[in-house]
């Protein structure tokens, strides 16, 4: 049914893995439409579905961004338009209510790991990196990444991923409060799956209502996602976005 994710159900628990490995799993819109379409259909109706895990296909990455190949020629019209739909689907993964963890199996980058910033929690295996990488392309992140990554590891330290574009380890990210554990791959999926058993023993209802709460208590930043999204959609008219791209795609180092 969907071209670029697979979804199993086992015990309450949906496996969510986004399948385009080749690709290092970057989500195109049509991805990033399989998984809103997937959320708000099957994930939420089906009422044997109590959890969902999302990874990534492959030994190598969760996600590694955004698709640049897809958006490379976008204008800032374009832009703007692609990260206020974005937003709604990392918002619409926020607010789903029914617990989300996100099992980051290798790179979680740009894009990437702002859908696992989305998502309620996360597992990292060992080799996981994870960063914003936005501003080597000229672009910053469009995804929420600039207000959930503060959030949740705090303003300095989302500075530091946010304008060095660079990666940090499983073990930093454990640290800094980025990621709730880290274990070995062979264990990632079932260290999310035993974390989802110890809800379902608890009321699906107040576990609802839970995450709702939380969020709404940390949802006064609109000013902040409104100027995330024009300023990404402004990176597109800029020749450092050319610059950015066109040495991404040529395998070396952007000159700015
Ligand atoms: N988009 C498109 N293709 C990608 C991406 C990506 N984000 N990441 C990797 N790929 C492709 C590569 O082009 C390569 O394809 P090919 O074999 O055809 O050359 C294949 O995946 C394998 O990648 P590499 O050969 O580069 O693998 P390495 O192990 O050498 O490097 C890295 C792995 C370090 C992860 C490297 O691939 C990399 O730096 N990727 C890009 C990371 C990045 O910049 N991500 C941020 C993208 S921007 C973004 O996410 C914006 C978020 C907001 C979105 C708003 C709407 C657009």
């Amino acid at each position: 049914m969907y071209n670029n994710i697979q979804i199993q159900v086992n015990d309450h628990t949906a496996l969510l893995e986004i399948n385009r490995p080749k690709n290092l799993n970057a989500l195109n819109r049509e991805t990033l439409e399989d998984i809103d379409h997937a959320f708000q259909n099957e994930l939420l109706n089906d009422e044997s579905v109590r959890g969902v895990i999302i990874t990534g296909a492959g030994e190598k990455a969760f996600v590694a961004g955004a698709d640049i190949k897809e958006f490379m020629h976008y204008s800032q019209e374009e832009g703007l338009a692609l990260a206020k739909w974005g937003h709604g689907v990392m918002n619409r993964i926020e607010a789903f209510p029914k617990p989300v963890i996100a099992a980051i199996n290798g790179f979680a980058l740009g894009g990437g790991l702002e859908l696992a910033l989305a998502c309620h929690f996360r597992v990292a295996n060992q080799q996981a990196k994870l960063g914003l990488p936005e501003v080597s392309l000229g672009l910053i992140p469009g995804y929420g990444g600039t207000q959930r990554l503060a959030q949740l590891v705090g303003k300095g330290k989302a500075m530091e991923m946010i304008l060095t574009g660079e990666m940090i380890h499983a073990q930093d990210a454990l640290n800094w409060g980025l990621v709730n554990y880290v274990v070995e791959q062979t264990d990632l999926i079932s260290k999310a799956m035993e974390l989802l058993e110890k809800m379902y023993g608890k009321s699906s209802n107040a576990i609802a209502a839970a995450i709702k709460a939380v969020n709404a208590g940390l949802s006064k930043s609109e000013d902040g996602f409104s100027t995330e999204m024009q300023a990404f959609g402004d990176g597109f008219g800029t020749p450092d976005f050319k610059e950015g791209v066109d040495a991404f795609l040529n395998k070396r180092k952007p000159k700015f």
